[in-house]
């Protein structure tokens, strides 16, 4: 049986375009900085982004942690939203990695707004630990795949410069906000010190995410790479991949979040959709159950051929992605009703 694979959009596999631009590749030492396709890949996400400079980097996580470590000192303070990727999926890295405190606050489906953002800042003081950077997550994973609003990105720009604060943007999914609403990733990207872009979510690239930010930043984060490990060699054949992800599965990332509402409807009608369907934004859908659950659910489904995320004891979530067509659509919907109707 062939597995219907909602547990996230990391499960695609490289297309047949892709994996024969990857056997292609030419490839070179990139420790050297003499692999042509990783420098291509670099410029043209930091282009795209409007900064001045972006880094190839193994994974998502390495990506934003290396933005914190280069951003702050031990004993800084890190503002970030409570369900963020950084505070909960990172494995308590900007402590480990950076020796820095995470603060996070509760956003309005993973919404942080600038007022509450000021309720966070600490005084200039010796008791406190200093806040330095504050970090947002567009699309927020864990709210659902909910678009930040670049009037709200704005607003928390304003607020960081007038209180020297700087900003990083968890941009795992940036593209999949960029196609909910037709905002250019430029823009998303403006008041940020430094945006993370993953190529292997939404995009459908194997590995890699491209750290971007201004040209001394990016000097840090490099040094920061190869001192995490982070540091790689003939990875042309990957940038290969990232290059044809940004020229063929940015637009259609609208099919996902078509696909995705259409989950959502169904999950409505079932009576387990976790919010209204207007938070149903991009690709993530988010079930919810009586406590204790989930378990048993998920199992129920993987029986009779789907695989879910369990993200707790009362949530589920569905991720769609380029590997998710129409016929698994249906598919999908059929499972869903037996299960859940
Ligand atoms: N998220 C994964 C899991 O870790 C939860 C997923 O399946 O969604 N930022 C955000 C917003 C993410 O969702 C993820 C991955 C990352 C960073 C980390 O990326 P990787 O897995 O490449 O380290």
């Amino acid at each position: 049986m062939k597995f219907i694979d909602l547990r996230s959009d990391t499960v695609t596999r490289p297309t047949a375009g892709m994996r024969k631009v990857m056997y292609a590749a030419e490839v070179g030492d990139d420790v050297y900085g003499e692999d042509q396709l990783v420098n291509k890949l670099q410029a043209r996400v930091a282009e795209m982004l409007g900064k001045e400079a972006g880094l190839f980097v193994p994974s998502g996580t390495m990506s934003n942690q290396l933005a914190i470590r280069s951003h702050t000192q031990p004993g800084d303070e890190v503002i970030c939203e409570y369900d963020s990727h950084i505070f909960n999926y990172e494995g308590g890295a900007p402590a480990m990695l950076s020796g820095v405190q995470v603060h996070p606050l509760h956003g309005d489906h993973g919404i942080l707004a600038s007022e509450q953002i000021a309720t966070a800042l600490r005084p200039k003081d010796h008791h406190y630990a200093q806040s330095r950077l504050i970090t947002l997550e567009n699309t927020h994973n864990r709210a659902g795949g909910v678009v930040y609003p670049v009037s709200v990105i704005e607003r928390v720009g304003d607020f960081a410069r007038e209180n020297n604060l700087l900003m990083h943007m968890d941009g795992a999914r940036l593209m999949n906000a960029v196609i909910a609403s037709g905002i250019d990733p430029a823009a998303y990207a403006e008041p940020f010190n430094s945006v993370s872009l993953c190529l292997s979510k939404g995009l459908g690239a194997p590995v890699g995410s491209i750290l971007a930010g201004d040209s001394a930043f990016i000097d840090r984060a490099h040094r920061f790479r190869k001192l995490f490990g982070g540091g790689m060699r003939q990875v042309g054949s990957l940038a290969a991949a990232g290059l044809y992800a940004l020229d063929h599965h940015i637009e259609r990332l609208a099919e996902d979040h078509h696909r995705a509402k259409m989950l959502a409807s169904t999950c409505l009608e079932l009576g387990v959709l976790e919010n209204d369907i207007s938070w149903t934004q991009t690709n993530i859908v988010l079930l919810t159950f009586p406590r204790g659950n989930t378990a048993q659910i998920s199992r129920e489904l993987k029986t009779i051929g789907m695989l879910v995320s369990v993200v707790n004891d009362h949530r589920i979530r569905l991720v769609t992605h380029l590997d998710f067509d129409d016929a698994e659509l249906n598919r999908a919907k059929d499972i869903l009703k037996r299960v859940l109707g």
